[in-house]
């Protein structure tokens, strides 16, 4: 047999990697001491409906993040949902369309129009001139996302919430334990909502949780979260079930044991990464202003095509062979996706930022079952790769395009 052109899984080499390697590989702290969790919760018979790791959970968010209250959840879609309607929104709220499209279900799920506003191309997150921009009568709030981790432009969005009398509240999933000059997400706005689903650096299984100052809000929410019962047989507001399992709280709180660890790992690979790739020219890795305090989760890679020489799908592809599956967080944006793209056919025009990110950035494997060593390779591939762009285009031109 002869040697591959190029040491690529693409030309015919064996993969970097004999197991595909997740973007969102969940991190697992203390098993032993879940499992003691659970055998308690099992001992009890108390598995869900507000029961006692789910008010340990709650306590432990709330000293975190310094706020009077917290409303943990069955996922963050569901904090999300009960949260905009606790806070009264309707007709228009103004969003991101540069997110994971639950931002956008969650209003659309009560028949509220999200109003896509495009982003800063260096933050990738809600630019408040646009928002001031987009706002109309109609416009009843603003849903700002603390995007891979970093802080929105909380003072912005603040300022153009108070001008127009607006709701302002956080889908902050991707930003728990994280802070701006030492005050802590979940602290913004009128409150935030945290996703703690399997993917997340910090993880319930599944879960969520609204954060907020306001005790009336956070009671609201609670009867929203159970069918809005307020004690035996006695309902007094319209509800759902957005009830955490006592499992789940159990998972919670193992993972706050361990969450130094795993913001510690995943800072060790960003540097890694950065370092790493710091000379493979148009390749950046999405960098951490100092004033803030990140939990690292997601690996941002942006791919400048004409001096790296592939474009940002090509590169999936590369990765893909070689059983690194990267991921094109958040390709396309949510305008693109079903029912958005056929409810607002025009809205890309005002979304040029959106749409360019959603070309170039990539998300790659980091957590507790990526290495160091890991990294290197995984820069190694990008590097080669692109070193050798016009034989890997050619190559991969052959095979064909990735489903769009
Ligand atoms: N707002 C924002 C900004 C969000 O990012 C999210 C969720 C939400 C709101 C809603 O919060 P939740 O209701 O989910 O609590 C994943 C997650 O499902 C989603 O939670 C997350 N954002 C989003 C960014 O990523 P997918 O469709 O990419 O997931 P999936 O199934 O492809 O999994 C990703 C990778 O993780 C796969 O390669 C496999 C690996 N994986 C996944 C699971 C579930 C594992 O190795 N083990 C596992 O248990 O959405």
């Amino acid at each position: 047999m002869t040697s591959p052109e190029l040491p690529l899984a693409l030309f015919g080499a064996p993969p970097a990697f004999v197991e595909p390697l997740h973007v969102g590989r969940p991190n697992i702290g203390d098993r032993a001491r879940l499992m003691e969790r659970i055998e308690d919760v099992l001992d009890r018979r108390w598995l869900t409906n507000n029961g006692p790791y789910v008010q340990e959970f709650e306590r432990r968010i709330r000293e975190l993040v310094g706020v009077r209250a917290c409303v943990v959840t069955c996922n963050g879609t569901i904090a999300l949902e009960i949260l905009i309607r606790a806070v009264g929104m309707r007709d228009e709220v103004i969003v991101p369309s540069f997110t994971f499209v639950a931002t956008a279900h969650a209003l659309q799920w009560q028949e509220i129009k999200p109003i896509f506003c495009d982003v800063e191309p260096r933050t990738h997150m809600l630019d408040p001139g646009r928002v001031e921009e987009l706002i109309t009568p109609k416009t009843s709030g603003i849903i700002g996302v603390h995007l891979w981790g970093r802080v929105c432009d909380v003072d912005g969005l603040q300022a153009v919430a108070d001008r127009h009398g607006l709701a302002l509240i956080y889908d902050a999933a991707h930003a728990f334990a994280c802070s701006r000059n030492g005050r802590m997400v979940g602290s913004f706005g009128r409150a935030e909502v945290f996703s703690f689903h399997a993917t997340k650096f910090f993880n319930s299984f599944e879960g969520g949780a609204i954060v907020t100052d306001d005790e009336e809000l956070a009671e609201k929410m609670r009867l929203m979260r159970n069918f809005g019962f307020r004690g035996k047989d006695n309902v007094v507001y319209v509800g759902s079930n957005g009830k955490m399992p006592e499992v789940c709280a159990a998972m919670g709180l193992t993972s706050f044991d361990a969450m130094d660890e795993f913001i510690a790992v995943n800072k060790r690979n960003h540097e890694c990464y950065r370092d790493a790739l710091d000379t493979v020219p148009g390749i950046c890795v999405l960098q951490f202003p100092a004033d803030e305090r990140s939990n690292y989760q997601y690996v941002v890679v942006d791919v400048e095509e004409r001096d790296a020489g592939l474009s940002r799908d090509e590169l999936v592809r590369v990765l893909e062979a070689e059983n690194v599956l990267a991921r094109r967080y958040f390709t396309p944006g949510a305008h693109l996706m079903e029912p958005y793209r056929s409810f607002q056919p025009q809205a890309g025009l005002v979304l040029p930022e959106t749409e360019r990110l959603s070309t170039r950035v990539m998300t790659l494997p980091t957590g507790q079952t990526v290495s160091e060593d890991d990294v290197r390779r995984i820069a190694r591939v990008i590097a080669t790769a692109c070193a050798h762009a016009d034989l890997v285009r050619a190559r991969l031109a052959r095979k064909g395009t990735l489903p769009p």
